[in-house]
């Protein structure tokens, strides 16, 4: 059975020397803990030595040789965390749209094996609302990737529409992937590794989530499909109470009046992947409570290995039917991707027309 990886990091060696200058720089953001241990390792701090570096910067080596070894037939590949978010707007412009070249040509060699979620810099909206539909209509990448906050702004911010807009114009899904929490958000967080993917990034990816939903954006944008990565960062668990308390809140004037609930916003607009989580029953809680159509499988390769990820699917109790849904035609369908057979015949005609 086909299998789509969709939420698979990756980086360029020019985006990891402008980290590396983050790292001596003035920002006071908690992410800087991972950004000194992975771009500027050897001077101590929790990331030091974990060497994400080099599964970050590869896609077309060891990482296609671990693709083959474990049957992994795509990765859904996008710019790591922070992305282009700690810089300034120039320079986050300028290495959004050479990553998004780097990928549409890394898409273009393996069009069965690789495909892509665009950058851009939301800091400009509209240069990232052009850069948008550059990615789509011309490099032909798949979607879009944000993480979370920038310069401690979230997407409900009226200076985001242009960026909404773009997305809902172009039918392209924004993919939600965390970076260290803003700088009102992170005093509890700093502590004992609280900052990153055990805890810190769930609670602020959570936390932009509800912010969309109880602002009211998918008003405007009803038609906006937002991806949470790291099952749903468990959102959809608290679905129930935030449908009540949003209700409450709402009566009591604490929050704008929506024309839908919470619970049915997260139906309609959301969709979640299983990135980093590789956990039977909040698996099926998942399929049961936001339905088999809203749920994709991803590994968070390099930060989790390919062969647990791909050996949790296996294991799953899935119907034949869920899995498929679960591996790859949720993905096709969200992304964009083209189906197998259609992918293939492409890759069959590029290699002709290369051998002439
Ligand atoms: C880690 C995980 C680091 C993720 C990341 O940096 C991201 C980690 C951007 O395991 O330390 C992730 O996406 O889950
Ligand atoms: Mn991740």
């Amino acid at each position: 059975m086909r299998k789509i990886a969709t939420e698979e990091a990756w980086s360029i060696p020019e985006v990891a020397a402008e980290l590396q200058k983050v790292a001596h720089g003035p920002s006071q953001s908690l992410d800087k803990l991972l950004v000194r241990g992975i771009y500027d390792a050897g001077h101590g701090g929790p990331y030091d030595n974990m060497n994400f570096l080099e599964g970050l910067l590869d896609a077309e080596g060891e990482r296609l040789r671990q693709m083959d070894e474990y049957g992994v037939d795509m990765h859904l590949l996008a710019l790591t965390a922070p992305g282009v978010q700690m810089f300034d707007a120039d320079t986050a412009t300028d290495l959004a749209r050479l990553a998004n070249d780097r990928l549409a040509e890394i898409c273009r060699r393996h069009p069965t094996r690789f495909a892509g979620l665009a950058s851009f810099a939301p800091h400009s909206p509209k240069r990232a609302a052009k850069e948008m539909e550059r990615a789509i209509t011309e490099l032909k990448l798949n979607g879009f990737m944000i993480n979370s906050h920038t310069n401690d702004e979230y997407l409900d911010d009226p200076k985001f529409w242009p960026v909404l807009e773009a997305a809902e114009a172009l039918d392209r899904c924004i993919y939600i992937h965390p970076r260290a929490a803003s700088y009102g958000f992170k005093g509890p967080l700093q502590d004992y590794g609280m900052d990153s993917a055990m805890w810190g990034y769930g609670m602020e990816v959570g936390t932009h989530a509800v912010r969309m939903m109880t602002s009211g954006l998918f008003d405007r944008f009803p038609k906006l499909k937002i991806c949470i990565g790291h099952m749903g960062e468990a959102v959809h668990f608290w679905l129930w109470r935030l449908t009540y308390m949003n209700s409450r809140a709402q009566d009591a004037g604490r929050a704008p009046r929506t024309q839908l609930t919470m619970d049915e916003y997260f139906r309609r607009n959301f969709v979640i992947t299983t990135s980093g989580v590789e956990d039977p029953l909040a698996l099926r809680y998942s399929i049961d409570k936001i339905g088999i159509d809203n749920v994709m499988w991803a590994i968070d390769y390099p930060y989790q290995p390919m062969k647990p990820a791909v050996d949790f699917m296996e294991k799953a109790d899935v119907t034949a039917e869920e899995k498929a849904k679960l591996y790859h035609r949720n993905a096709e369908r969200i992304f964009h991707i083209a189906p197998e057979g259609v992918a293939a015949g492409a890759e069959r005609m590029t290699l002709v027309a290369e051998q002439g």
